[in-house]
């Protein structure tokens, strides 16, 4: 069965506005304009590539529509809501809180399209249209919590669908695997109590947010147990990334059992990111998404499905994203990724044993799994 795939125009057309990479123009601070680091430029060239290397043709598109206000009430506060819309009603946008996540004029309905269209691709997985997707959605959603904004985040699009799936698919229990490189602390958060979603986020210890996603935030009442952080030190690669799959994110996907898997797929852990130090490329994502594949087949029918999350190299993202969308597809363009020789030597090193040790940390918490 084919791999449905989600995207729209507005999706580009969530207004980052200027500032010089993450902070708002300042001249007495010696801040230029420029583009906003998470600017439409890098999902476009997504978009762009997966069409232009002849993928598109294998994929069911699905048109994505606005989370119902039911949906969005789900996950967030009706105040939290109207914050969003607020910001978003102002002549020349706002901010949704934090000083660096730009609400662009129009954005809320944007931020519905991307929860919306999460939650259309899960229903269509589960009706069995299609067998797993991926939503190439802006603005990102794993950092929003129940009720505030932040990390460029409006939305938490990834709890929108899973309490969709839960409420009206019949799909009761759901994994969440965050691979991005920023600890996926809104999901968590929402979720922390729930022993019915399990959440795991592999990222770069100490990134963002700030003292944020250390293997000791493991769930909490109910839920103890069932949120999993694999802080990994900066620098670590393809070796580390793969040791953490193998022992932290497939153990626990095994003892849960879930009924869906939903991935967000950030890749900002790649060698080439301006937001993180993690030295993954295209091949370390297609052996991921293998692996994925492979635990939804076993244990939810192959119910995998993917929202984009961050990830911030114009040239290089796109051949990650396309190596995991082929690999999610079971399927080839033949298309080598252009920089495997440039980062040959540099992104190869081995599992390092601080990296071993911060895997085996929460690791320990496997068991805790049920
Ligand atoms: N700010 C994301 O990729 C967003 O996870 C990442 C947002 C990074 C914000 C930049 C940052 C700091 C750091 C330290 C102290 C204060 C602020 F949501 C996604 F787009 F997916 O590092
Ligand atoms: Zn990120």
């Amino acid at each position: 069965m084919p791999t449905g795939y989600v995207f729209h125009p507005h999706y580009l057309w969530h207004d980052t506005g200027t500032s010089d990479g993450l902070l708002p123009p300042d001249p007495s601070a010696g801040i230029p304009p420029g583009a906003h680091v998470g600017n439409a430029d890098t999902t476009r060239r997504i978009h762009d590539l997966i069409h232009a290397s002849g993928l598109l043709r294998d994929l069911v598109a699905i048109e994505p529509r606005e989370a119902t206000m039911t949906e969005l009430l789900r996950v967030h506060t009706s105040d939290h809501v109207q914050h969003i819309k607020d910001q978003s009603d102002q002549r020349g946008g706002g901010d949704a809180g934090d000083g660096y996540s730009p609400v662009g004029r129009g954005s809320y309905r944007i931020a519905r399209l991307a929860a919306g269209g999460l939650t259309e691709l899960v229903t269509r997985v589960a009706e069995g249209e299609v067998t797993n997707g991926y939503a190439l959605t802006r603005p990102p959603g794993h950092h929003a919590t129940a009720d505030h904004a932040m990390g460029f985040c409006l939305f938490n699009t990834i709890a929108v669908a899973a309490r969709h799936a839960q409420a009206q698919l019949g799909l009761p229990r759901i994994a969440i695997v965050d691979v991005d490189v920023h600890h996926g602390n809104g999901t968590q958060a929402i979720f922390y109590a729930d022993p019915t979603v399990l959440t795991i986020s592999i990222h770069q210890a100490n990134c963002f947010p700030p003292n944020s996603g250390h293997v000791r935030e493991n769930g909490a009442g109910p839920g103890a147990g069932y949120a999993l952080n694999v802080p990994l030190p900066a620098g670590t690669g393809h070796a580390g990334y793969l040791h953490a799959m193998h022992q932290v994110v497939l153990p626990a996907l095994d003892r849960f059992a879930p009924d869906l898997i939903l991935l967000a797929a950030g890749f900002d852990a790649n060698v080439f990111d301006p937001l993180a130090r993690q030295m993954l490329t295209a091949d370390t994502y297609r052996q991921m998404t293998r692996l994925l594949v492979d635990a939804a087949g076993r244990l939810c029918d192959g119910r995998l499905v993917a929202a984009h999350e961050g990830g911030y190299n114009p040239w290089y993202v796109p051949h990650c994203a396309l190596a995991f969308l082929e690999e999610l597809a079971g399927t080839t363009t033949h298309l080598p990724d252009p920089y495997a020789a440039v980062v040959a030597g540099y992104a190869a090193e081995p599992l390092l044993p601080h990296q071993r040790d911060a895997i085996e940390a929460a690791a320990q918490l496997v068991d805790r799994v049920k």
